[in-house]
């Protein structure tokens, strides 16, 4: 077995750490589950600093939505808290340079790759909307903006043809569908951000990256618990944060699921999920929000795909590959779940009026 990090040794546990595994299946970070000797159990983490340009303005953020939040429960593992570094820091930077952080772990629970019946699924909707509505008081202002850009469509229309004329791997005649699928809903791109830059729609703190893995449950009631992964919070769109969900939870198939055919857009889930969410912060929502859900939807959905695809053709820089193709495996199936979208467009509005 590895050695435990030497960095989980410089955080305040309650005992001398003596055990840890590599943890979860984000794409993003090193995460590691650690025991201490007492058995209290902790999730540490490396920052990744190829995503994460701005470590420090990342932990500020961390640190203060963690308080906020945390001054709102009842119970300690309904929020994430950070561990202190021996140091008394909120976080580490190593000698290397590196970043680390160590929460305490959110015991009894379970985290969820699908939603293994649409309940679970509602649950998570309504642990996203009590996560905006705790940080609605938040001054989104004082926010750092972790990654330029995140879910500004247009400007990842633009990386993609950068990409696409740059053809590093030699790789774009391997997906002239998927290009081409793209290349057709560019013209809807910037719909979201021009509602934004108009003042229809508001900017609010958001998640940003709303998956059912970054939902905590409780292992014996499957409730939700608390949201994880507060890397990209910043101010943004809830549609966005809505939509983000939707696109990982309201498929049938996995994420990077190879056969297409597994791979579909659930409107009984899309129901669950719409159901919890808009019954914990649908009040606080305004009605071009409202009118706007299923735009996120599809638009969160064909960014991410189009982040895959773009990701194919430069070599697999950011998400990384665990086989060849994953990536375009990835992308193939984002885009069959916003052609389902389209097909089932009126539908998704007609979901979403019964709800409010
Ligand atoms: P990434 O950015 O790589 O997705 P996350 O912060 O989401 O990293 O962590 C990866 C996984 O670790 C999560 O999906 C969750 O299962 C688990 N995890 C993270 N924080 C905690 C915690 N405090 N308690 C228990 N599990 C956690
Ligand atoms: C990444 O870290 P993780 O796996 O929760 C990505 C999201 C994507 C998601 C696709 C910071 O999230 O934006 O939607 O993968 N996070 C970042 O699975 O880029
Ligand atoms: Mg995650």
């Amino acid at each position: 077995m590895q050695e435990i990090p030497k960095q989980a040794f410089q955080f305040v546990t309650d005992g001398t750490p003596v055990y840890h595994m590599r943890y979860g299946s984000g794409h993003i970070n090193d995460t590691y589950f650690v025991l201490d000797i007492t058995g209290r159990a902790y999730i540490l983490q490396r920052i990744n600093q190829n995503v994460f340009k701005k470590p420090d303005e990342l932990m500020e953020n961390v640190r203060a939505v963690t308080l906020f939040v945390g001054k709102q429960v009842a119970e300690s593992r309904k929020a994430l808290g950070l561990v202190p570094t021996k140091a008394g820091d909120d976080w580490l930077v190593d000698d290397s340079g590196d970043y680390w952080r160590m929460y305490y772990y959110i015991s009894d629970s379970l985290c969820l790759q699908q939603a293994e019946h649409p309940s679970d699924f509602r649950e998570s909707g309504v642990a996203f909307g009590n996560f905006q509505r705790q940080l609605a008081d938040f001054p989104a202002e004082t926010l750092n903006e972790t990654i330029v850009k995140f879910h500004d469509t247009p400007n990842r229309y633009m990386n993609f043809h950068k990409v696409l004329k740059a053809d590093p791997c030699g790789r774009a005649a391997l997906a002239a569908k998927e290009i081409e699928f793209a290349l057709a809903r560019e013209g809807y791109a910037a719909t979201l951000m021009n509602l934004l830059e108009k003042g229809d729609l508001p900017l609010r703190v958001t998640h940003n990256d709303t998956k059912l893995n970054n939902v905590l449950f409780d292992r014996d009631s499957r409730k939700a618990v608390c949201v994880v992964d507060l890397d990209t919070v910043m101010p943004g769109l809830s549609v966005n944060d809505f939509g983000d969900s939707i696109r990982f939870g309201a498929s049938t198939g996995a994420e990077d699921e190879m056969d297409l055919s597994k791979v579909n857009f659930s409107l009984p889930l899309f129901e669950a999920y719409t159901d919890g969410f808009l019954e914990s912060c649908g009040k606080s929502l305004t009605q071009c929000e409202i009118q706007h859900l299923r735009d996120g939807a599809k638009m969160m959905t064909l960014e991410c795909g189009l982040r895959f695809l773009t990701d194919f053709i430069d070599g697999d820089n950011y998400f990384g590959a665990k086989r060849e193709g994953h990536n375009l495996d990835r992308c193939r199936t984002q885009f069959k779940l916003v052609a389902e979208m389209e097909k089932y467009w009126d539908d998704m509005q007609n979901i979403i009026m019964k709800e409010v």
